[in-house]
């Protein structure tokens, strides 16, 4: 059974914690949960780290980029948190590894501060999914699995 990565960037470790009105009150564990059963029901097994560390996740993305070109990885679904805002070494890292990564924001970025308005992970993303709340990661991963890329001369996605 082929991998789904789910990566979630600084501070997601809160959520459920505080700022329910803007994050809901679900927490990491129950979004970990979310994304197991929506991978299992595509036919995809779930693999989640969180971490609040910049080289940590480079890392993993790296480690990703190796098993999508051995077949055994899909992609990425990040929520790259406070990164997303910052990081162009993570820009770099996804283009560099070519590893499929769909970007997923569970507030609306762009109708909050003008500086999350901004994402440098964009640019080197598969899709966006943004302001559907947690709900957003199954969204997320119901657009990797669409998007139909595979390693070795899969082309462009077919739909
Ligand atoms: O909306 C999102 O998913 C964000 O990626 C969340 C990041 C924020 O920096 C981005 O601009 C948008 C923040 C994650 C921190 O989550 C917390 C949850 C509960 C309490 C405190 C922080």
């Amino acid at each position: 059974m082929q991998t789904i990565l789910i990566l979630n960037g600084p501070n997601l470790n809160l959520l459920g914690t505080r700022e329910p009105e803007t994050y809901g009150s679900a927490t990491l564990a129950d979004v970990e949960q979310l994304c197991h059963v929506t991978g299992e029901r595509l036919g995809y097994a779930v693999e989640c780290l969180q971490s609040n560390h910049e080289g940590i996740l480079l890392d993993a993305i790296h480690a990703a980029g190796v098993r999508f070109r051995a077949g055994e990885l899909i992609g990425i679904v990040m929520n790259p948190g406070a990164y997303t805002h910052t990081s162009i070494a993570l820009h770099d890292a996804i283009k560099g590894t070519s590893v499929p990564l769909v970007e997923i924001h569970i507030s609306n970025v762009h109708a909050r501060e003008p500086f999350r308005h901004h994402s440098y992970v964009s640019p080197a993303a598969t899709g966006i999914v943004v302001g559907f709340g947690v709900r957003g990661y199954a969204l997320a991963i119901e657009g990797l699995v669409g998007t139909g890329r595979v390693a070795h001369g899969g082309g462009a996605p077919s739909n």
